[in-house]
């Protein structure tokens, strides 16, 4: 809660990932009210029920119920995980047509409520349905935002620390760029503790490190792939992801996060969302942090926005 004010979050799509986030949210007690909407009515309200039993062992109270587009009239967040999810062998992007039909009208039904929140987009391919969204809503860019690269950044910080033998939170790492294929790790800017990564890399003196860290990304890039693989989804850590970046609208927090965010002239690039490093709080996106990136990681990042910018093309032809 903020002062007296109570937070709603809408959650729309129940399925593993929306789960996952509901799960998340109850455990780390971030809102008082979360609503779940979803076009298996029956499934929004088991899973209602399911997590309401759960709430005497979380930290604070949340009031969990299964509900209509109607109630994102009073709610502060809507995130959005409904949709079509990847099959094996299917890039997030061939999923493009399919979804963006479906957030065309997922959106039209929340803005016919009233609806005058922040938008948290996950369904993929999460940058160009987050500028669906931006569109269809004709809300500011700074309330409107996708989940981007919040967990591929997660997944390097997690492995560049497993390799290191450092506590994840001290990898300060980021990968930018489209939540797919083209996507990079912006190695130039990346800091273990306070000291560099080349620092680091210059004092450990391990002619393996180089090949192993570029291994590492390439494992980040593929993860899904491989999760889906095994296990046919991935869903855990993207609700894990959505929670922070929820923790971090609802308690003001100026969190930097790698969100995906309209961009405006930064990097070069205008009229696309992207994951880019951005201070995330009450009002969504404050602003886009333009990192300085090498001409390499500049060549990548082009790449990448030139991918998303035929993709949207695609949808708005
Ligand atoms: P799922 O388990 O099939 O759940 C999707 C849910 O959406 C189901 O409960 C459907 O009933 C519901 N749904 C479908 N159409 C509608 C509609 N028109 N209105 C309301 N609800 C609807 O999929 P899962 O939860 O695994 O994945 C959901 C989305 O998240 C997919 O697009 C994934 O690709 C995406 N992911 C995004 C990630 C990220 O990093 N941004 C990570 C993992 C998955």
């Amino acid at each position: 809660m903020v002062g007296n004010k109570i937070n709603r979050v809408v959650l729309v799509g129940t399925g593993a990932v929306g789960c996952s986030y509901a799960y998340a949210m109850i455990n780390q007690g971030i809102a008082e009210e979360l609503v779940l909407v979803d076009v298996n009515a029956a499934k929004a309200e088991g899973e209602a029920m399911d997590l309401n039993h759960g709430v005497p062992f979380a930290p604070s109270p949340t009031k969990v119920w299964s509900g209509s587009y109607k109630e994102c009239k009073d709610a502060d967040l809507v995130v959005i995980t409904a949709g079509l999810p990847q099959k094996p062998g299917e890039t997030r992007l061939d999923l493009v047509d399919k979804n963006a039909k479906i957030f065309k009208t997922i959106v039209r039904e929340i803005m016919d409520s009233g609806f005058d929140g922040i938008f948290l987009i996950a369904s993929n391919p999460v940058d160009i349905l987050t500028y669906v969204t931006w569109k269809e809503s004709g809300l500011p860019k700074e309330r409107v935002l996708g989940s981007g690269t919040t967990l591929d950044t997660a997944r390097l910080r997690y492995m560049v620390g497993e390799y290191l033998e450092v506590d994840t939170r001290n990898v300060h790492a980021a990968i930018i760029g489209e939540h797919g294929d083209t996507e990079f790790a912006v190695w130039s800017q990346a800091s273990i503790g306070i000291e560099s990564l080349d620092k680091v890399i210059e004092r450990r003196n391990n002619p393996e490190d180089r090949a192993k860290l570029d291994e590492i990304f390439v494992n980040v890039r593929d993860a899904a792939y491989h999760i889906i693989e095994r296990k046919g989804a991935t869903y855990y850590a993207i609700g894990m992801a959505l929670a922070r970046v929820t923790k971090a609208i609802l308690g003001n927090e100026n969190s930097i996060l790698t969100v995906s965010s309209l961009l405006e002239g930064q990097y070069g690039q205008e009229d696309l969302y992207i994951g880019v490093p951005a201070v995330v709080n009450r009002g969504g996106v404050r602003e886009v942090i333009e990192i300085d990136l090498n001409e390499e990681e500049k060549a990548k990042f082009n790449h990448s926005a030139k991918v998303l910018k035929e993709l949207i093309a695609k949808v708005y032809s």
